[in-house]
């Protein structure tokens, strides 16, 4: 039982003496290989009691995997990776069988029964972390990898696996560090270390909440990057919106028809532009609430709300932007707006500054991507090569807060010793990000949310 750690010592916890775990890695479909991974001490003793042949460290072992009555259950490749030089930094053995779940199953079951228990979530990564391989920004980036839904999450997260991240909080807490161990010196031997000036103090921490700033500034877009930008598509009934909807996703997803109101609930979908995910929202066409039903009035509420959640609106018109309901317009007054004239095929009124496509034929489809891409690099800003969750946000503002309580101290010409508790705090704060200071609680909440067998 781990209770707290601090700079990756425990403190109140057992030995660091870990059982050894097996788990499935892939999933459990058909598939071509299949790999089930065992880390801990016992791994390479029980991999061998069930292999054809001797295996050897440092070597690709092909061979069969034997039951208890030496009958061959598969053909498979054996990887044995000797403790640290693994991914847990423990002794760890693949097996790599065929991608079949009753194989994959079966020698699971033998893999148990030669002693090894079931691992929970994400404890290989968190045995990588326990094991000091890697720190906690680096086993969170594992999570954000497998979870991507665009390339630029998973090229930022690697860039996080990689240690972007982590050596931009690096090297503030080296900066205050330095600075808590003068200010604490002179605190702590006022008559043989000299005051640190109190104008260095500012210049220090007012430089860092200016990096702190930077990067809780880029941590919008990281969301947006990582979850999407949603775009909603409104216009009366039957103006097309469903049709471009599905001209977008390239498949037919909404229902089209020529009555009016066909569409009653909002449907949502992600495409991928440039890299970027967009969350496609197709509405209920908005008209005038008198003349709709009880179920097209929710609809219409539903579009409403579709536009206050977005941040892109198409709004789509047939001849002119005049089209357009005035108080729409006004609830999107904040977004990025893009006008769309639609059914170009059959539609030959000129509409200046609306992009004029056709669902049915494709025309001006590129142009409108186009246009939606350029909207969503204006909206994501200037890149940052990493990324940051929520957690590590979190910890930022709490850092940040410290520093200003500094600014404060000095300004009301506090005491030195408040000066250096609050850089100290700022320090403590920064730590929780790479998880050098942690509770048993913030490892398991982040650890819940990886699969089995990562
Ligand atoms: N010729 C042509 N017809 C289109 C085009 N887009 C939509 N239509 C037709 O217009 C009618 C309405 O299309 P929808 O996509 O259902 O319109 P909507 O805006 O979703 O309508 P509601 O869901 O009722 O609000 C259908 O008969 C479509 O076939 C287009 O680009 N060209
Ligand atoms: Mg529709």
């Amino acid at each position: 039982m781990y209770k707290f750690y601090y700079k990756h010592v425990k403190i109140d916890v057992m030995e660091n003496n870990f059982d050894t775990i097996v788990a499935i890695a892939t999933p459990l479909a058909l598939g071509a290989i299949g790999i089930i991974r065992i880390s801990g001490d016992k791994s390479f003793l029980i991999a061998q009691k069930m292999f054809s042949k001797k295996i050897k460290p440092k070597r690709i072992n092909y061979g069969h995997i034997l039951d208890k009555n030496k009958k061959i259950i598969d053909e498979v490749i054996v990887l044995p990776f000797s403790s640290p030089h693994s991914y847990t930094g423990e002794d760890v053995v693949e097996i790599q069988s065929h991608g079949s779940p009753v194989i994959l199953n079966e020698i699971m079951e033998l893999v148990l029964e030669y002693g090894a228990r079931p691992a929970q979530k994400g404890e290989f990564t968190k045995r990588a972390f326990l094991n000091h391989r890697i720190d906690l920004t680096q086993a969170e980036a594992v999570i954000d990898i497998i979870e991507a839904k665009n390339t630029k999450s998973a090229s930022f997260a690697l860039n996080n696996l990689e240690g972007v991240l982590k050596d931009k909080i690096k090297s503030i807490r080296i900066s205050l560090f330095e600075l808590y161990s003068r200010v604490i010196a002179s605190v702590d031997f006022p008559e043989d270390v000299a005051e640190v000036d109190n104008k260095e103090v500012v210049s220090i921490c007012s430089d860092n909440i200016q990096i702190i700033e930077n990067i809780l500034e880029a941590s919008k877009n990281h969301n947006f990057i990582k979850d999407g930008i949603s775009s909603a598509l409104i216009g009366v009934p039957n103006i097309g919106k469903s049709s471009l909807f599905n001209a977008l996703l390239n498949y037919e997803r909404a229902i089209v028809t020529p009555i009016e109101g066909t569409t009653r609930d909002t449907i949502k979908e992600t495409i991928n532009i440039g890299g970027y995910s967009l969350n496609i929202i197709d509405t209920a066409g908005i008209r005038d609430k008198n003349k709709a039903d009880t179920v097209e009035k929710i609809g219409i509420e539903n579009s409403i709300n579709a536009i206050e959640h977005s941040q892109i609106i198409l709004f789509l018109v047939e001849n002119s932007l005049d089209e357009i309901d005035k108080t729409l317009l006004d609830k999107a007054k904040n977004k990025k707006i893009i006008f769309v004239q639609t059914k170009a095929d059959i539609n030959t009124k000129i509409c200046d500054r609306a992009i004029k496509v056709s669902a049915i034929n494709g025309f001006g489809l590129d142009e409108l991507k186009g246009v939606l891409l350029s909207s969503i690099k204006e909206l994501v800003g200037e890149e940052t090569d990493y990324t940051t969750n929520k957690r590590h946000q979190n910890c930022l503002k709490r850092a940040k807060e410290y520093l200003y309580s500094v600014l404060n101290t000095i300004q009301n010409e506090g005491f030195a010793d408040f000066v250096a508790m609050d850089i100290k705090n700022a320090i403590l704060a920064l730590d929780e990000i790479s998880g050098e200071v942690l509770t048993d609680s913030v490892l398991d909440n982040i650890f819940e949310n990886f699969c089995i067998g990562k």
